[in-house]
């Protein structure tokens, strides 16, 4: 280091050093606690739980209060009241938010809150709880319906659900219903099918079906799944693309309408269904009669499985829509089913832009999970799987996956087809 160089770097930490010494006597010469206090405020938080079908204690609770600029955070622990003092805070943004398990109920109680307290601010809140119990049944785990990437050789052809047992006791697949949730598309309709009917007391389908059996042909253990597969075939068999296409051939169970619709002098689609004799068959139930096949919306299905003991197959209702200002109008003959039957419902939809095209009540779902925000593209092998809950799986030891009711928090899409994904799944 030369003589030049040296006294440059000299200055620099001199600089630096004096800038420091200034800084730190004006922070504590310059400010006096009486001026502190002129930055601080408090939070008084009341847990509210206003689900009267959720009730939870509210004692035990940790609630955590994270500064979102710097993420500095507190924690306090909340008393059977259910109300917690965070005293003096220095103002600025915060985030407020709980997470339990309570592991002797099943249940998840979460909450959040977003807020700005402001100098000398006294604030109270209420934080409102989600209170979701942890579904003692079936789910759904994936929904593939978008067609893979393999060039429109295998078309939807390889579309499937996948159900998975997410109790801790072995479930039967007998006679559970499937439905795919009716939406019109926006070419030729400009109203959603919600602003004619109440979606929250029923769902309009077009396209149902169960599962065979006589109550315990088919057990499903806990953490298992089964697929229902629009066909139980190989697609990789011969495909010049293999690598995205799947095999379903060793699907357990396979929708054939081709026989069903022909008994109903209806047009059915010998191209895309197809059956194959080694695997068993779902009953179909219903389906829109423009149906050719048992395609789940290839734009975003809004699918549902339920039980009932006595289902009314009559229960139909003609919606005609179409666009507005047009004399064309359609018509889409479609089932209801009660809401409150109900087990699980994933809603996706082709983008983020059209909320109000929701197919599926909020009860059900009360968000939704596109495969591209900004707009499905067919035919990319992209998939929509349930997540796993990590904490609820270690804390009760065995694989738990993710239902808050809510396909945003729940559901992720994934780049391939995941059949049977979480057979082998170590936590
Ligand atoms: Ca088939
Ligand atoms: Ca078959």
């Amino acid at each position: 280091m030369n003589i030049k160089r040296l006294n440059n770097y000299l200055n620099l930490h001199v600089a630096q050093l004096i800038l420091s010494i200034v800084l730190f006597s004006s922070l504590f010469s310059g400010c006096s606690l009486e001026q502190d206090e002129n930055f601080m405020g408090s939070i008084h938080v009341q847990l509210v739980n206003s689900d009267k079908s959720e009730q939870v204690p509210f004692d035990n609770i940790v609630v955590n209060i994270t500064n979102t600029t710097d993420n500095s955070s507190r924690s306090a622990i909340t008393d059977a009241s259910g109300s917690i003092n965070f005293n003096t805070l220095p103002v600025g943004a915060y985030e407020i938010s709980l997470f339990k398990l309570r592991p002797e109920t099943m249940q998840t109680i979460t909450g959040n809150l977003k807020i700005s307290l402001q100098p000398q601010q006294d604030m109270v809140l209420d934080l409102p709880l989600q209170v979701v119990s942890q579904t003692n049944d079936f789910v759904i785990k994936e929904v593939y319906h978008n067609g893979p990437a393999d060039g429109t050789e295998t078309w939807f052809k390889d579309q499937f659900i996948e159900i998975f047992n997410n109790s801790n006791e072995t479930l039967y697949a007998d006679g559970l219903y499937i439905a795919s949730a009716f939406e019109s598309d926006r070419e030729s309709s400009s109203q959603p099918l919600s602003q004619q009917f109440n979606l929250e007391e029923n769902i309009y389908v077009e396209l149902l079906e169960r599962i065979p059996g006589n109550g315990t042909d088919y057990p499903i253990s806990p953490g298992k799944s089964f697929i229902v597969a629009l066909n139980a075939f190989n697609f990789k068999a011969d495909n010049p693309r293999p690598e995205k296409a799947i095999d379903n051939s060793s699907a357990d169970f396979e929708r054939y309408t081709v026989k069903w619709l022909e008994e109903r002098s209806l047009d059915a689609s010998m191209f895309f269904d197809f059956d194959n004799p080694d695997v068993t068959n779902t009953i179909p139930l219903f389906m829109e009669p423009r149906r050719q096949f048992w395609l789940m919306n290839a734009y975003g299905p809004g699918m549902i499985i339920f039980r009932h003991d006595n289902l009314d197959l009559d229960n139909h209702i003609i919606y005609k829509y179409g666009k507005a200002g047009s004399t064309l109008v359609h018509e889409a003959n479609l089932l209801k089913i009660p809401t409150s039957n109900v087990i699980d419902g994933v809603e996706i939809l082709a983008n983020s832009q059209i909320q109000e095209w929701k197919k599926l009540p909020s009860s059900v779902d009360d968000s939704y999970i596109c495969l591209n925000p900004d707009g499905q593209k067919p035919y990319t092998s992209q998939s929509i799987r349930r997540k796993v809950n990590t904490e609820a799986s270690e804390l009760f030891g065995r694989l738990i996956l993710m239902d808050s009711n809510s396909s945003n928090h729940d559901m992720e899409v994934i780049p391939l087809p995941d059949p049977r994904g979480y057979d082998n799944f170590e936590f």
